[in-house]
């Protein structure tokens, strides 16, 4: 079975993640203490096609970002380890992705080496109060702690709701296609991932 389970806990944040990349038609649960969160967490999880579990709680009066990088390294850490040695996994995803007049690019690859390329000019604005600088923060988490490589471009977009809600909804889509287990080759010419 290709699932894992992440248990997070620090002075800041009480996170608890259960994933399961099998699991077809089994509705995700996403709770934060964050609503502009658990919005963009629910969409990117519904177009990821897998099962999330996702409890999280922040010291979000202090800051929104502890919550938003630390979730970001946890589900990292489920990709990882439900991946396993990644046999058979088809390894790279990409979407492009319209929200009205936001489109962005989401290119991934399970490379073993965990990177985020952050391009392009995504807005810097609030949103609902909550500053768009954290955003990044959890790509970056995301993307080092489940050792991918992970390119987010902006590529047109006013409205920053739209632009970072197209983000996450791309990010679903690009990791539905990489983890799809399409053979049982080890998906790397040198032997390993
Ligand atoms: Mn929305």
């Amino acid at each position: 079975m290709r699932e894992s389970t992440v248990i997070r806990q620090t002075r800041e944040t009480k996170i608890s993640i259960t994933l399961r990349l099998d699991a077809p038609d089994t509705a995700s649960v996403i709770e934060t203490n964050l609503p502009l969160f658990t919005h963009f967490l629910t969409a990117l999880t519904f177009y990821s096609g897998l099962y999330w579990d996702i409890h999280a709680l922040g010291d979000v009066e202090v800051d929104p970002h502890h919550l938003v990088e630390d979730v970001g390294i946890a589900m990292g850490q489920a990709l990882d380890q439900a991946l396993g040695d990644r046999t058979g996994i088809l390894r790279f995803g990409q979407q492009y992705l319209p929200m009205d007049e936001a489109l962005v690019l989401c290119v991934l690859d399970f490379s073993g080496r965990g990177q985020l390329y952050w391009q392009g000019s995504f807005p810097d604005r609030a949103i609902n109060g909550v500053s768009s600088e954290i955003w990044p923060e959890f790509f970056n988490g995301l993307a080092r702690h489940a050792r991918m490589t992970l390119h987010l471009r902006y590529l047109e977009g006013i409205n920053a709701h739209h632009v970072y809600e197209a983000a996450f909804k791309a990010l679903g889509r690009a990791l539905s296609q990489a983890v799809t287990t399409v053979d049982n080759r080890m998906p790397s010419t040198k032997g390993s991932l």
